[in-house]
């Protein structure tokens, strides 16, 4: 499964199965909220590892800056994307149907050996994976960067609301 990708994406989201999407999709959504262009797509570790590295190889050739990649079981995918890009790599562990309570996938990615870093976040976390790589594009894009501050402040204005209904 390959989702045609908006103009000129960004942001490559990549999974192991199409059975991640309903978690993966949360990544795509928070970047839309920042207006950041992605794409979606299948790519398996060990059923299509030449399409793997394919699109590792050529990821920031084709233009983008982050890869976000989510896998769950023994998930190899981030950290070998990671192996071949000197992008940086987001990882989502994935509590998915084959795993052992998501630990399995969460180690996998977590640990990875020093030399190939791979930015964990929490199981079933694309949603602060997208808002990770939009921050690591706001380092160096103010449009992006306010979007973010206005994201923040709405955080802290539902905690107001919360204060409020007490
Ligand atoms: C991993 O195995 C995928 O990332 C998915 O989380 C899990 C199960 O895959 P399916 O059997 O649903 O295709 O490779």
């Amino acid at each position: 499964m390959s989702k045609p990708a908006n103009n000129s994406p960004k942001v490559g989201i990549i999974m192991g199965s199409s059975s991640d999407l309903s978690v993966m999709q949360q990544a795509a959504d928070m970047l839309n909220e920042f207006a950041i262009d992605s794409e979606l797509s299948v790519v398996s570790a060990h059923r299509t590892p030449e399409a793997m590295m394919e699109y590792a190889a050529s990821a920031r050739g084709r233009g983008l800056v982050v890869i976000i990649a989510g896998a769950g079981g023994a998930a190899h995918l981030p950290g070998m994307v990671a192996s071949v890009t000197t992008l940086p790599v987001i990882g989502v562990p994935i509590k998915s149907s084959n795993s052992i309570d998501g630990w399995d996938s969460v180690l996998s990615i977590l640990q990875m050996p020093a030399g190939i870093p791979v930015a964990t976040v929490a199981l079933d976390g694309a949603k602060n994976a997208g808002i990770l790589a939009a921050e690591i594009i706001g380092a160096f894009d103010g449009e992006v960067a306010d979007k973010l501050s206005t994201y923040k402040d709405s955080l802290k204005n539902k905690v107001q609301r919360m204060n409020e209904k007490l």
